[in-house]
C-alpha cells in the first residue's frame, strides 16, 4: 500500500482516463463502450451508478462519469467459467476478498447450495422456483419470510415483488434505503409534507446559494458536480459543511470541456466549514442564531407557510454558544459569515447525504436544515429548496412503488381494491427488525432482490449468525458477492440481467423505468446482447417465484405481466399516486415528473426543535465514521486506490488526525486494531484488526475508515431516532497497537 498527498482538485482528464481504462481491463471495452454511448441518453440506459438527474433539455453530449464507466465495465464484465462453482467450495470463497469476488464474471445459471453441501451445483430455473414456492408455503405464517430489495431493482420488479409479498401475507420488505435515505424520509415528511426533495435540477440555474452537508460527490455523484460548475460560474455561491476537505469540493476540473483538461478547473466552495462528526446540529444552529442576530428572517413567508416558529426561536435563544462552538469545532466568526450570506439571500438549496443521515439524531439535523430553508423562505419556490441526494440509481422510484415495511392504509385499500386480496395491515421488518427477527429465529426464510444483505448492513458478526439460523437464503443477483457465502441451511442464487443488458421476453423487447432524486420517472433499455442465454429479468423471477407459491391463489395474471411489461404499468397506473397515464408517459422523452406538492409551493412548513446531541466519550475514545472510497460501488470494490484521499492499494486504512496519532504513541503506518465501545445494558465490544494509521486532515477525535470492511464494528442496536438508520457514520471506537 502507498499513500501520497491528496490532490487539489478533482475529476479532469484523469478521471476519464480512469473511467476507459477500467473498461478496458475490467470488462468487455467492445460492450462496455457501446453500453456507454447510450447512458443516460434519452430512450437508452438510466446509469445504475447514482440516482442524479439528466439534464432535462437536449442530451446528445455524453452524460456518463468515471462512476459510471466502471459501473458499466463492472456489469459488462464477461461471464464466469463453466467450472467455476465445482473447483472452488464455499468455504474457499469464503476466504477470498471481496474485490476479488467481483471480478469473477456475471453468473450464469442458477445454483443450488444444499443442506450440508459445500459447493454451489447448478439447478433448473423451474426446479429453483419450485423450491422457493414449497419452503414458503411451509412456513408457519407468512410473517416468517423476510423480502429485500436492493434500490437497483426497477419500478416494475419492485411493484410485482411488493404486490407478491403482500398477497402472500407479510409486509417484511425491508430496503437499502433503510441503511440510507431513511432519516431524510422521516425528517421531511414529518416537516413539508413529503419524503422527497422539493428541488428540480433547473432550480441549480437560479439558486444564490448552494449548502452541501455530508456529502462527497466528486466520488458518488460525479455528474452533480457538472451542476455545481455551472450554477458556480453563475454566481451561485457554494457552502461545504464536511468533516473531511473533499477535492471535489474544493476544485473541479470538467472533464467533457478542454479547459477541464487543459486548465485548473472551477474553485468550488466558498466556505468550507470542516465541521466535527455529526457537530451538524450545532453548527447550524450557531449559523442560525447570527442570522437572528442580523435580523435575516423572512417573516412574511414565516406568517403564511410555517407553524412553530416562536418555540423555535426561544429554543435558539436559550443555546449557549461557547457549547455550540465546542461541539461544531467551527469558529462563531466563520458562522457569522456564513450566516451573513444566507441572511441576505432568499434562493437557497440544501444538499446532502449520508454524513447527516447515519447518525443517532439523524432526524433531527436534517430538520434542522429544514429550519434554516424555512426561515428564508427558501422551499416552495424556484432556485430553492431540499434536496437529499440519493445513492442507488432507483432507490426512490422503489419506495414509490410502494417497497415499505410500513405501507400507508390508503396504498392497502388501493391494492385490495385492484388485485381483490386482503393485505396484511401488521406492519413488517425494516433492515435492523429483520436481522433480529432471523437471530431469534422467528424469521426463517430471507430473499433479496438485488444488493448485498451480509455487508451492507451494520455489525457483519451478527448479521452472519442471523442468516446463518435461516432455512434458507435465496439471492436474485448479477454478480458473486459475500451474500452468497453466508447462507441459510440451503441456498439459492438467482442470476438476473443488469440494466446494460437486452430483456427480451415473449411478446418482444421490454424496457424498464426508474425514478431519480428529483422525481423524474423515465425509461431504460440495455442494449447489449446477455452474456448467457440462461439469465431471467427481474420483473421475470419475481413473476415465476410468485406463481410458485401463490399456485392460483391471486387475481394478478403474473404470466402475462411476465411477458409484457406494459400490463404491469397499467397496473402501477391504477395504484400508484401521480402515476396515470404512465405507459405514454414513461415514452416521452425524458419521462415525466411525480406531483410534488410543496415545490408547487402547496405545504406548510414546520419549525422543530432539537437539542445538541451528548458527544461525551472516554479519554482515549474517537468517534469513527465508515466511508467510500473512490473505487468503490457500496459493496462492490472496484479497485483498490482512493485517488482523492491518496490511497494506492490498500483500504484496511484509518484515517486519524496527527495529534491522535502521536497522542497514541503511534506513527503514519502503524498497524491498530480498532474496537468499538458500544453502551447499552452492559459495554459491548467488538474488534476489527490490522488496519493502516494514515495521518489525515480531519478535526481532533474523529477517524474515518472504509464500508464495508469496518462494518463488523457497528453495534446492530445503535440506530438513529425514529427512522432506525444504523448509525454508519458515528461509532465510538478506541485503536490499539496490533500485537498479531
Ligand atoms: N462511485 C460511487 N457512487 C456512489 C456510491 C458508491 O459507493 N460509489 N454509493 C451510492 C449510494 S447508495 C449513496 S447513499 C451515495 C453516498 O454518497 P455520500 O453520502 O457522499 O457517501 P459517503 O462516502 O458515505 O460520504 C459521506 C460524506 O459525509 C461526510 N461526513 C461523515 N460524517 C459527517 C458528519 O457527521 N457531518 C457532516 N457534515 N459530514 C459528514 C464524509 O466526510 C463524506 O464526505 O452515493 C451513491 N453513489
Ligand atoms: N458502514 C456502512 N454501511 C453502509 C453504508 C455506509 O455508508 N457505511 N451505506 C449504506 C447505504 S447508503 C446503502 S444504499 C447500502 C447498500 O446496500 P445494498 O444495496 O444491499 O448493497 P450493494 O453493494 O449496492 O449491492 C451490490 C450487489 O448487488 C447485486 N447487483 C448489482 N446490480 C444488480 C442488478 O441489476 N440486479 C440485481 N438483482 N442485483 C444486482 C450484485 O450482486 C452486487 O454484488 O449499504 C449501507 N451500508
Ligand atoms: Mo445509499
Amino acid at each position: 500500500m502507498k499513500v501520497t498527498q491528496p490532490p487539489r482538485s478533482a475529476a479532469g482528464v484523469a478521471g476519464v482516463a480512469r473511467a476507459m481504462r477500467s473498461l478496458a481491463t475490467d470488462g468487455d471495452f467492445v460492450r462496455g463502450s457501446k453500453a456507454l454511448l447510450v447512458l443516460n441518453q434519452k430512450g437508452g440506459i438510466d446509469c445504475m451508478s447514482c440516482a442524479w438527474p439528466e439534464s432535462d433539455g437536449d442530451r446528445r453530449t455524453a452524460e456518463f462519469c468515471e462512476s459510471g464507466a466502471k459501473a458499466v465495465a463492472w456489469e459488462t464484465d464477461p461471464r464466469h467459467d463453466p467450472g467455476f462453482f465445482s473447483r472452488y467450495s464455499v468455504a474457499e470463497l469464503l476466504e477470498r476478498s471481496d474485490y476479488w469476488l467481483g471480478q469473477q464474471g456475471r453468473l450464469t445459471q442458477p445454483l443450488y447450495l444444499r443442506e450440508g453441501g459445500s459447493h454451489y451445483e447448478p439447478i433448473s430455473w423451474s426446479n429453483a422456483f419450485e423450491l422457493i414456492g414449497r419452503e414458503l408455503r411451509a412456513l408457519d405464517h407468512p410473517d416468517e419470510a423476510v423480502f429485500y430489495t436492493s434500490g437497483r431493482t426497477s419500478n416494475e420488479a419492485a411493484f410485482l415483488w411488493q404486490l407478491f409479498a403482500r398477497q402472500f401475507g407479510t409486509n417484511n420488505m425491508p430496503d437499502c434505503s433503510n441503511m440510507c435515505h431513511e432519516s431524510s424520509g422521516t425528517a421531511l415528511t414529518e416537516t413539508v409534507g413529503i419524503g422527497k426533495g422539493t428541488v428540480t435540477l433547473e432550480d441549480f440555474d437560479h439558486a444564490q446559494v448552494i449548502l452541501i452537508l455530508g456529502q462527497n460527490p466528486g466520488t458518488n455523484h460525479p455528474r452533480m458536480m457538472t451542476t455545481l460548475k455551472r450554477a458556480k460560474e453563475r454566481g451561485a455561491k457554494i457552502v461545504v459543511m464536511n468533516p473531511l476537505v473533499e477535492p471535489g469540493l474544493v476544485r473541479f476540473k470538467d472533464p467533457q470541456e478542454l479547459s477541464g483538461i487543459f486548465g485548473n478547473g472551477t474553485a468550488l466552495a466558498d466556505y468550507y466549514l470542516q465541521v466535527r462528526i455529526n457537530g451538524d446540529v450545532a453548527l447550524l444552529k450557531g449559523i442560525m442564531k447570527e442570522m437572528l442576530a442580523l435580523g435575516g428572517v423572512d417573516h412574511d413567508f414565516i406568517r403564511a407557510k410555517t407553524k412553530g416558529w416562536d418555540g423555535f426561536v426561544s429554543d435558539l435563544e436559550s443555546e449557549d454558544f461557547d457549547a455550540i462552538v465546542r461541539q461544531a469545532g467551527i469558529a462563531r466568526a466563520e458562522m457569522r459569515e456564513v450566516a451573513k450570506l444566507l441572511a441576505a439571500s432568499d434562493r437557497i438549496i440544501a444538499c446532502w447525504a449520508m454524513g447527516l443521515t447515519q447518525h443517532k439524531n439523524a432526524v433531527g439535523s436534517i430538520q434542522e436544515i429544514v429550519n434554516l430553508l424555512l426561515m428564508r423562505g427558501s422551499i416552495g419556490k424556484p432556485g430553492a429548496g431540499t434536496c437529499p441526494v440519493r445513492g442507488h440509481s432507483n432507490v426512490q422510484g422503489d419506495r414509490t412503488m410502494g417497497i415499505f415495511e410500513r405501507p400507508s392504509e390508503a396504498f392497502l385499500n388501493k391494492l385490495q381494491e385492484v388485485f381483490h386480496f386482503e393485505p396484511p395491515r401488521k406492519h413488517g421488518y425494516d433492515t435492523v427488525r429483520a436481522i433480529h427477527a432471523m437471530h431469534a429465529g422467528e424469521a426463517k426464510i430471507f430473499i433479496a432482490l438485488g444488493g448485498n444483505f451480509l455487508s451492507a448492513t451494520p455489525d457483519t458478526v451478527y448479521t452472519a449468525e442471523a442468516l446463518r439460523k435461516t432455512r434458507m437464503t435465496v439471492q436474485v443477483s448479477t454478480k458473486l458477492n459475500r451474500s452468497h457465502l453466508v447462507t441459510g441451511k440451503q441456498a439459492l442464487i438467482l442470476p438476473c440481467l443488469g440494466r446494460t443488458d437486452t430483456d427480451r421476453q415473449s411478446k418482444g423487447l421490454q424496457f424498464v423505468t426508474t425514478e431519480n432524486s428529483m422525481g423524474v420517472v423515465q425509461m431504460s433499455q440495455g442494449t447489449l446482447e446477455p452474456v448467457s442465454p440462461d439469465l431471467k429479468s427481474e420483473p421475470a423471477i419475481v413473476c415465476e417465484i410468485a406463481r410458485a407459491t401463490l399456485v392460483g391463489n391471486s387475481h394478478a395474471d403474473w404470466a402475462a405481466m411476465r411477458d409484457d411489461y406494459d400490463l404491469i404499468r397499467n397496473y402501477i397506473a391504477a395504484c400508484i399516486p401521480g402515476c396515470s397515464g404512465y405507459n405514454a408517459k414513461v415514452r416521452r422523452p425524458g419521462g415525466f415528473y411525480l406531483p410534488n406538492a410543496p415545490r408547487a409551493g402547496n405545504f406548510v412548513g414546520v419549525f422543530t426543535v432539537h437539542p445538541l446531541p451528548d458527544h461525551r466519550l472516554e479519554a482515549d475514545e474517537l468517534v469513527m465514521m465508515t466511508i467510500r472510497s473512490h473505487d468503490q460501488f457500496n459493496t462492490t470494490i472496484y479497485g483498490l486506490d482512493d485517488v482523492y484521499r491518496g490511497i494506492h492499494q490498500g483500504r484496511r486504512v484509518i484515517f486519524m488526525n496527527a495529534l491522535d496519532i502521536s497522542e497514541r504513541g503511534l506513527g503514519a503506518g502503524a498497524v491498530v486494531d480498532i474496537t468499538s465501545h458500544w453502551r447499552a445494558a452492559e459495554r459491548e465490544d467488538r474488534t476489527v484488526d490490522r488496519f493502516v494509521v494514515v495521518p489525515f486532515n480531519i478535526p481532533r477525535g474523529n477517524c474515518a475508515t472504509y464500508f464495508p470492511e469496518a462494518n463488523p464494528l457497528v453495534p446492530v442496536n445503535s440506530v438513529a431516532d425514529r427512522s432506525n438508520t444504523p448509525t454508519s457514520k458515528y461509532v465510538v471506537v478506541v485503536v490499539n497497537r496490533s500485537l498479531s
